[in-house]
């Protein structure tokens, strides 16, 4: 059993990045890191993030009468404000520092997190890049995606499309059918990282990179928690969609339109200013 002490350091720890990692998020769009937290951390916070997808989970459909979307996984947002546990997960400075060191900023704040559990026989995650969701105003936004179990290919692990951020294409679609088949369309010629997550291996990647996910065809669940960073001096656009709107209205409570996005809910969780 893991004490409570050694996971906590475990989210404090410095994890190294090299310049040379920095250099391949930036040209690439995306990394995947190796051992980044150990699989008693990933034990410990599990256990309550799946408790909390459970409690709060609100799709109870039937796979086969679900859109292609809702087939992907249970989606479950912002675990850490009815929970202290997964307030001091997402707090980790060690994973706050790798983000603000990929996007070269000085320090990074929340903008929400959310639980992905690919269900067994749960279908795939379609082509699409997350900032067509975020009114904000550039482009450092960066998404931890912590598998909470060894993820191999047949439970539909993260895929990204290389250098997919300089892309612009695409950007204006929501995630769907047509996201899939356009996205999927355009981008054929230019690769995709399609590979297994070992226990511990966590991908960051931007908010323009353009990613997806196969089924999976498992018995077991593909348990996925999400961490959005963004650059501490984000700031509010005006929402160009709906989806934005809501964004802002959940996520960044009392912000006005121009305004840095340090609402309560967005906590700062590393900072080298500080
Ligand atoms: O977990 C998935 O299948 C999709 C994840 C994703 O789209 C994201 O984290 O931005």
């Amino acid at each position: 059993m893991a004490m409570a002490t050694d996971v906590l350091q475990d989210l404090s720890d410095t994890y190294p990045i090299s310049p040379e990692q920095i250099e391949q998020y930036q040209v690439n769009g995306y990394i995947k890191l190796k051992r980044v937290l150990s699989a008693e951390t990933l034990a410990y916070y599990g256990r309550e993030i799946t408790r909390k997808v459970k409690e709060l989970n609100s799709q109870h459909l039937p796979m086969e009468e679900r859109d292609l979307y809702h087939r992907a996984f249970l989606q479950v947002e912002n675990l850490w404000e009815s929970s202290s546990i997964v307030r001091e997960f997402i707090s980790s400075p060690k994973l706050g520092r790798i983000a603000a060191q990929l996007m070269e900023c000085t320090g990074v704040r929340i903008y929400h997190d959310q639980a992905l559990y690919k269900e067994a026989g749960g279908g795939i995650t379609p082509w699409h890049a997350d900032q067509y969701y975020w009114p904000v105003n550039t482009d450092k936004t960066i998404t931890a995606w912590i598998p909470l179990q060894e993820t191999p290919l047949d439970m539909g692990p993260l895929a990204f499309c290389p250098k997919s951020h300089r892309v612009t294409y695409g950007r204006d679609l929501e995630i769907g059918q047509e996201s899939e088949n356009r996205i999927g369309e355009a981008l054929k010629d230019h690769g995709i990282d399609e590979g297994k997550f070992d226990l511990g291996e966590v991908s960051f990647h931007s908010g323009w990179t353009f990613h997806r996910a196969g089924q999976n065809t498992t018995p077991t669940p593909r348990e996925v928690m999400t961490i959005i960073y963004m650059d501490e001096d984000m700031r509010l656009t005006q929402p160009v969609n709906s989806y934005q709107q809501a964004d802002r209205d959940k996520y960044c409570p009392g912000v006005e339109v121009g305004g840095l996005i340090h609402s309560p809910m967005n906590l700062l969780v590393w900072s080298s200013r500080s």
